[in-house]
């Protein structure tokens, strides 16, 4: 068995870094400069023909797209406790805030910040007001999504919701504050965040 993560910093290939670091499994890091287009030649649009990061391989089965790797890890190294199992009463809720994050989320915030006027009722994600209303009532109990254990739905709603108080989606206080305070406070994210810090010092962003 064996993992690697292709990764470059200052990319949602973080959220799959944290991912690998919750897992506690060994892996490798092919961390590259996206500004070289690596991720659109031959070999990496093997892994992934759509030409993004993040990819992770296990064994010779290339996995992408977050969500789908969220839950592929979780289900396949089921010691990490990242996922319920399959006949839990969980795991409709896990699932949901898997899919919740690619689905409605990221285009949620795509409309908010490049200002989209697109009907509610006809686009998958509703609308951003729509998305915020739901995430907040999700919070509400906590301390994660499932309520006293964390899961790999709050590694990608975790990052989704850091992404959007850093870039002025969502208020810097209050419930998605506090909830990020506490996901950003494990051991495993700060382990990535290190390595995030590492690798972007070595492919500095173009001045
Ligand atoms: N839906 C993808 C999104 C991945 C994505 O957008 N990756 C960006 C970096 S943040 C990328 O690879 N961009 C390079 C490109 O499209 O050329 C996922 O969930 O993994």
């Amino acid at each position: 068995m064996s993992l690697t993560l292709h990764y470059a910093p200052r990319t949602r290939s973080f959220t799959a870094l944290w991912l690998m670091e919750e897992l506690g499994q060994p892996y490798a890091l092919n961390s590259f400069d996206i500004m070289t287009g690596h991720h659109r030649k031959t070999e990496h649009m093997a892994l992934n023909p759509m030409g993004k990061v993040p990819v992770v391989v296990d064994g010779d089965t290339p996995v992408s797209e977050l969500g789908a790797i969220a839950i592929y890890l979780a289900d396949r190294y089921p010691e990490a406790g990242l996922s319920p199992a399959i006949d839990a009463p969980e795991r409709a809720a896990f699932l949901r805030w898997c899919f919740f994050s690619s689905a409605i989320i990221e285009p949620a915030l795509g409309e908010k910040f490049f200002k989209w006027n697109v009907p509610s009722s006809q686009v998958a994600w509703g609308s951003f007001e729509r998305m915020h209303e739901a995430l907040k009532q999700g919070l509400e109990s906590g301390p994660w999504l499932l309520g006293e254990t964390f899961s790999a739905a709050d590694v990608l709603i975790g990052a989704g919701v850091r992404f959007g108080i850093m870039f002025g989606a969502f208020d810097k206080q209050g419930p998605f504050a506090d909830y990020v305070a506490r996901a950003t406070a494990r051991p495993a994210f700060q382990r990535a965040d290190a390595i995030e810090k590492r690798e972007g010092e070595r492919f500095p962003p173009a001045s």
